[in-house]
């Protein structure tokens, strides 16, 4: 097949004004009757034929006006309806078309979880429902009459006001059968159509906009989980609230609903005023929801809730776009939560994100630029560069321009774009207009992919005061681009004396530099630049990088004596996390190397005291755990790079986590006494940052005391009240084997057997562990009779679990781990291809490691690639992973 390639887009021929749906909801025969009203674009090539996507669909009528049309004129497949001859004016299409909700594995278009009816249209659903010009810049007013058993279904929702509703005529099979009418005055594309049916319950409150609409909000879930909604409606009302006084903007309609289901593909789906969402970003109650639970769920809520203006009022021309909707509703949701929780610390836990997710993606076979200019299959583009590198470059621009031009370009952008499809160039022309600044170079970071290597270097001289700072960044060549544009890097930064930062002074004095002096962001748009700072009395520790201020791996040699300063007196909490993070990644790094050479590692006693003054000094015990926490195994493979053995890189963290638990034991006791419990459960990041600080303590002593660091984690595991610290405790207990640990995993499934949210971890956390017998306990538990290949959830939390969070097993130097997840992919194809690649895509970085499990990696690669039936899905994964 021919990819889609982003030159060749061309405005659609024809626009559909209005769609009329009416859909009789059934479990395998539902039908939808659609009235297109349809006119020539002007913009498009007169005469041309109109093509309507489908998929899958069985046509029961075709009318053209209202008429039967003569033979010939229309020709229809399941794939395709196609009028050679279209009228060149405005006319209606009249079709109908069922479809078999109950069969519908793929979780497209029209299916069902459970016993309701739900849809999902993003990106191409929608053709699965009736035929449509799919695509996203054919934007159409929607009128949506539902119709079902009022038994099978008493809820019906659509996008948009309810207009009608009422009951029907008990039909000759003695069904009493009822309607809804939803109306939506917005244009919107077919990505965003939605609809419900079922028997769910709900809870309901109010939103009063600053212009005082009174919006009715509804959530709905599973009778008996009402409850469980409430922290999703408190989060959905400060997201709203949120977003007018940070963006200025109001909700639309008079209602915004959202529907959790259990079986979804994706997190959640933003239709208009008719949220989507997978029930684990939804559902949350002290007792199952971790406190990661409840910030999440504060996040997806924001994120679905801020795409109303940012994707669904401006949408995306075509899916090229992509990340003008997702990394600046990511880059909105980023912003919400660090307002609503500590900004220090969820840009640190932001970061490690982008590192463990993005970084690898950009440096591995499936790079794609964050303005993608090809694709196979658009449902393999919702990466981590779309979303979190799409985020991260719309930072850099608010840093590089600053904050008021930046919050100027967005006024200026809404009110632009308004109602249109648009481009990620006419966003940043909002920019680049609003600051009065020429952004061509910095539209690199869109059409160049790979993360940027910065290097640094310095030098200090004593007698003339001078600190002399070089910075060159160069890039490596990525899928199908071996040149790259050097890319504008805001690098912010600061130099720390001993007792806090120095007062930067550079020795030119102009005015672009005095700029930079104030703002402490120094911009490299070339491939090398030169600083040079005077008036600086003694060797400053270099604090480079600050708030990361762009995406890029650093190298710079800074001496251990000045990462210990930078964790101490760095005035800027990034960096000072960051420092403790090289200071424990060089000592990774050199741990491995040393095992490799089969040699004991040796102990560094002064980034252990570091971390105890950390421990005791700290005052925000939420930033103190992240300080604690060490690098992942995954970072450490990055870090080294390239020949990486997975089991020397665990035996060389467990290493440090063991010397840390053993060095600050009564640190840590006294850390972890201090932080008990007390008083009534909040899920806000203070009372979560206590937890995150107690629990990060008991994962050290486990390692450092093993027989001490059990008997804390079984009280606790005994005794805990938040799932939290219920599932650190059975964390802490599964690092050693042996009955005690057996016996605390089948506690945990009988406590928690009935919730399925919660059995999700149940599977998640024994995908994860690193012994060798880790692979056959998940075969087992395939044929666990909570376990199915049918609910996304449930597949993420044992086989994405093990294929992505766990280094050692996946990577077995037998090639066992690669074995199952290709089985498992081939098995799940032909049912849920979306499923299927996302999880292929853990071979991302296979080219990695070392030769003898690089060559099984690319044998079990290879037995995908000879298979004659595919999906797109997956046949787009598989050959661009090998490419
Ligand atoms: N648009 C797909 C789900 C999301 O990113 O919000
Ligand atoms: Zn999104």
């Amino acid at each position: 097949a021919e990819p889609v390639r982003l030159k060749d887009y061309k405005a659609p021929d024809y626009l559909i004004d209005s769609v009329d749906l009416n859909v009789k909801l059934h479990p395998t025969a539902a039908r939808v009757v659609s009235r297109l009203s349809i006119r020539p674009n002007p913009n498009g090539r007169p005469d041309a034929a109109l093509i309507l996507d489908g998929d899958g669909l069985i046509v029961k009528s075709i009318a053209i006006d209202r008429a039967a049309p003569a033979d010939g004129v229309v020709v229809v497949s399941p794939q395709q309806l196609a009028l050679a001859n279209p009228p060149q004016r405005p006319f209606t299409l009249d079709v109908e078309t069922e479809v078999n909700p109950t069969a519908n594995s793929r979780l497209m278009g029209l299916f069902r979880s459970g016993s309701a009816y739900c849809t999902q249209c993003e990106p191409e659903g929608f053709r699965r429902i009736t035929f449509f010009l799919d695509r996203p810049d054919v934007l159409s007013v929607y009128t949506v009459r539902l119709e079902a058993s009022r038994a099978e279904a008493p809820l019906l929702l659509a996008n948009g006001n309810l207009v009608e509703a009422g009951e029907l005529a008990t039909g000759e099979d003695g069904v009493a059968r009822h309607y809804a009418v939803w109306h939506d005055p917005f244009p919107k594309p077919s990505y965003l159509f939605a609809l419900v049916g079922g028997d769910l319950g709900s809870i309901h409150d109010a939103f009063l906009t600053r212009s005082g609409r009174r919006v009715a909000l509804g959530i709905y879930v599973e009778h008996g989980k009402e409850p469980l909604a409430a922290y999703a409606m408190d989060s959905l009302k400060r997201a709203m609230a949120w977003d007018e006084t940070a963006f200025g903007r109001e909700y639309d309609l008079d209602v915004f609903n959202i529907v959790a289901v259990s079986d979804f593909n994706m997190g959640a789906m933003e239709n208009k005023g008719l949220n989507i969402f997978n029930d684990k970003y939804v559902l949350a109650s002290p007792a199952t929801a971790t406190d990661a639970d409840y910030a999440h769920i504060e996040a997806v809520i924001a994120h679905e809730y801020f795409h109303n203006w940012t994707g669904n009022r401006i949408t995306c021309r075509d899916w090229f776009q992509l990340c003008l909707k997702e990394g600046l509703t990511v880059f909105r949701d980023h912003e919400f939560s660090s307002d609503m929780r500590s900004r220090a610390v969820h840009r640190i836990a932001d970061v490690r994100a982008l590192r463990a997710a993005q970084f690898p993606e950009d440096a591995g076979p499936l790079a794609h630029n964050v303005r993608p200019e090809t694709y196979y299959e658009i449902n393999n583009f919702y990466t981590a560069t779309i979303y979190e590198k799409g985020a991260e470059v719309i930072r850099m621009l608010k840093v590089l321009i600053g904050a008021e031009s930046f919050s100027r370009g967005m006024d200026l952008y809404f009110e632009r774009y308004d109602g249109t499809a648009a481009t990620v160039e006419d966003f940043i022309s909002c920019f680049a207009e609003a600051s009065g600044r020429d952004l061509s170079d910095f539209f690199r970071w869109y059409r160049q992919s790979g993360t940027p290597l910065l290097e640094a270097a310095s030098s200090y001289d004593a007698s003339a005061g001078t600190f002399t700072l070089h910075l060159e960044q160069s890039s490596k060549p990525t899928p199908g681009q071996d040149h790259k544009e050097p890319f504008v890097i805001p690098v912010a930064l600061g130099l720390v004396g001993p007792d806090g930062d120095l007062p930067l002074k550079t020795e030119t004095d102009n005015a672009a530099s005095a700029r930079e002096i104030e703002s402490g962001v120094f911009v490299l748009s070339t491939p090398q630049r030169t600083i040079i700072f005077r008036d600086v009395e003694s060797r400053p520790a270099l604090s480079i990088l600050r708030g990361f201020s762009a995406p890029v791996r650093l190298d710079y040699a800074a001496s251990e004596a000045d990462l210990i300063r930078l964790i101490a007196r760095d005035s800027d909490s990034f960096t000072r996390w960051q420092a403790a993070q090289t200071y424990a990644s060089r000592l990774l790094t050199r741990a491995v190397a040393d095992i490799g050479a089969g040699k004991s590692p040796a102990e560094d006693y002064d980034f252990v005291d570091a971390l105890a003054s950390v421990l005791t000094e700290s005052a925000d015990p939420a930033y103190a755990a992240q300080m604690i926490t060490l690098p992942s195994e995954a970072d450490i493979a990055r870090d080294i790079g390239e020949n990486i053995d997975p089991d020397a890189i665990h035996a060389a963290r467990f290493g440090l986590r063991r010397a840390i638990g053993k060095g600050l034991s009564s640190h840590l006791h006294t850390v972890y006494a201090r932080l008990a419990p007390d008083g009534p459960y909040s899920p806000d990041a203070a009372a979560a940052g206590r937890r995150a600080l107690r629990n990060a303590a008991l994962d050290l002593l486990c390692a450092g005391e093993p027989e001490e660091g059990a008997a804390l984690a079984s009280r606790q595991f005994a005794s805990a009240d938040t799932m939290t610290d219920e599932i650190a405790a059975l964390g802490a207990l599964a690092q050693t084997p042996g009955e005690t640990r057996e016996a605390a995993l089948k506690t945990f499934y009988r406590r928690h057997a009935h919730d399925a949210l919660v059995v999700d971890k149940w599977f998640a956390l024994q995908a994860m562990l690193p012994d060798a017998d880790t692979l056959s306990r998940i075969k087992d538990l395939t044929g666990h009779p909570a376990f199915s290949f049918a609910n996304p959830n449930r597949v993420r939390s044992l086989v994405g679990a093990f294929a992505t969070g766990n280094l050692t097993r996946f990577n077995a130097a037998d090639g066992s781990g690669f074995d199952f997840v290709v089985e498992i992919v081939l098995c799940l194809d032909p049912k849920n291809p979306q499923v299927a690649a996302r999880l292929l895509s853990a071979f991302k970085s296979w080219r990695t490691l070392e030769p003898g499990r690089k060559a099984l990696a690319e044998a079990a690669l290879r037995r995908i690639a000879v298979r004659d039936v595919l999906s797109a899905d997956v046949r787009d994964i598989v050959d661009r992973s090998l490419g």
